[in-house]
Formats: structure tokens, C-alpha cells, sequence
């Protein structure tokens, strides 16, 4: 148990130092097997804060993860999981992303909702979250977990920020109300190749369930979703692998198409 702080100091300047020194690291539950997501959540915390000091970057938003039945059952578990992004996470479709900078890098094509007045509280519904949401857009996660070979339990997970790393949202704006968000269609292609398709029915059936669900996990911590914030909502499909030479096209038939390359 990581009861004492200590522990928690050297796990969270453990993982801080994985993701700077660019390496990966063994699973915090190797040494610390009775942790608990609880635990785990205030260990994400803690390193968000040093990392926003140690990088000089600040919070930009929100992102769900384990928002798939397949992803739930691969990890056996029930639940959604969710953790933050930073300003200095964000990309861009016309700044290739520098593979040297990542570890093991994958990408998922996401909804990016963006948050126009703050959501706060622990019954929040879909009415709430669509009147909060200025705009939807496509975008593309770039997950690299800080764990050997990508492999961790729920707890390793959530501690480790939920593997973020970077996000790319496209330039296109929707209407949140302008779209049937449930019903989403999606091709994730790679160097002009086909590699994944999907739909935003995959994200606990539908983007509005998992932004719910997330915004109801805040709000019993007294936390929510804030004006300004950009959440990405959870992946339409598997991860696919990125590296340096690569150009990832998603579209996501109406909401438009958001690109990120890799050098
Ligand atoms: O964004 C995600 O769905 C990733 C959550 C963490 C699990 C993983 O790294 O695959
Ligand atoms: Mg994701």
C-alpha cells in the first residue's frame, strides 16, 4: 500500500521522469499490489500538478479512456476511466509530432467536445452536457503508456494520467446538436491504407453516456467539466501503432477529417 507519502512521492516522480527521459518503466503494482483506484486517482493528481510545474503548462482539458466493452472486457473491468491534458499535450494537423519525444506511441481516432460553461455537480445529464457544448470536432489521441511493452492493470493505468501524451483536433466545428452524435461513422486510415473503422456507438453506446458518466465521476470529487475545456470523449476504435514516416487520416463522415504525421 502506498499509505505513506513517500511512496506516492517516488511513484509520481517515477512516472513523471519515465515520460521526460522518454522510457518505459515496470508497473507501479509490481511493488505496490495493494493500491486502489482511489489511490491511483490521487497519485494521477499528484503527478499532474508536479508536471504542470516541471513543464511549464497548464490544463486544457479532459480525456475519457476504457470506453469500450472490448477495452473494458480486455482489462476486466466495468467502468470508463478518465484523466487530464495539458497545453503542451496539444498538436497540431500542420506540426508533424516528433517520435523521439514518445515511447511506444499509439493513436485513436476521438470526438473532441468543446465546453462552453462550466458542469459541476453529480446528476448530470446528456440535456446538461449538450447545452454546455459549444462545439464537437474530429481528433486523434495519441496515447503512449509509460509501462513496459503497454501492459498495466486499471490502477497502473489511471496513475499514469491514462497513457496521454498528445491530441490533435481538427479544424472543422460542429454543432453538438447538428449531428446524430450517437451514430458516427469513422475510417481511420495510415499512410493511405485503411487500418480501423468505427463508430461513436463503440463509446459506451454513445459519446453523451461516456461525457455523463465522466462529468458525474468529477462531481462526486467536486470537480467537473470547465468553460474553455477541450474532452475527448474515448476511442471509436483500437489503437493503431504510430511511427516516424507515418500519416494518420481519420474521418468521421460528418463531422470532417483531422490528419496528424509523424516524423
Ligand atoms: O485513451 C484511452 O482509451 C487509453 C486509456 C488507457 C488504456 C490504454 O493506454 O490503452
Ligand atoms: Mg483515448
Amino acid at each position: 500500500m502506498t499509505s505513506k507519502t513517500s511512496n506516492d512521492k517516488d511513484i509520481i516522480e517515477y512516472l513523471l521522469y519515465a515520460e521526460r527521459d522518454v522510457h518505459e518503466v515496470i508497473k507501479i503494482t509490481d511493488e505496490y499490489p495493494g493500491l486502489t483506484i482511489d489511490q491511483a486517482y490521487e497519485l494521477q493528481d499528484g503527478l499532474l500538478s508536479r508536471r504542470i510545474k516541471e513543464n511549464n503548462t497548464k490544463k486544457v482539458g479532459i480525456k475519457l479512456g476504457l470506453t469500450s466493452k472490448a477495452k473494458q472486457e480486455m482489462m476486466g473491468v466495468n467502468d470508463a476511466i478518465y484523466g487530464y491534458l495539458h497545453a503542451d499535450m496539444l498538436a497540431h494537423e500542420w506540426e508533424p509530432i516528433n517520435r523521439n519525444e514518445l515511447i511506444h506511441p499509439k493513436i485513436e481516432p476521438e470526438i473532441a467536445f468543446f465546453i462552453g460553461e462550466d458542469i459541476i455537480g453529480e446528476n448530470i445529464t446528456e440535456e446538461d452536457i449538450l447545452r454546455a457544448t459549444k462545439y464537437v470536432a474530429p481528433a486523434l489521441e495519441v496515447i503512449d503508456s509509460r509501462y513496459k511493452d503497454f501492459r498495466f492493470t486499471l490502477v497502473d493505468v489511471v496513475a499514469d494520467n491514462c497513457s496521454s501524451a498528445k491530441f490533435v483536433v481538427g479544424s472543422k466545428l460542429t454543432l453538438p446538436d447538428a449531428v446524430d452524435l450517437g451514430n458516427i461513422g469513422m475510417v481511420m486510415s495510415k499512410n493511405g491504407q485503411v487500418q480501423q473503422t468505427g463508430s461513436s456507438a463503440a463509446v459506451l453506446g454513445h459519446p453523451l453516456k461516456a461525457m455523463v458518466w465522466a462529468a458525474n465521476q468529477l462531481g462526486a470529487k467536486g470537480k467537473g467539466f470547465k468553460n474553455g475545456d477541450i474532452v475527448l470523449s474515448g476511442a471509436m476504435s483500437e489503437a493503431i501503432t504510430l511511427e516516424s514516416g507515418d500519416t494518420v487520416v481519420a474521418d468521421f463522415d460528418s463531422l470532417g477529417a483531422v490528419t496528424v504525421s509523424c516524423v
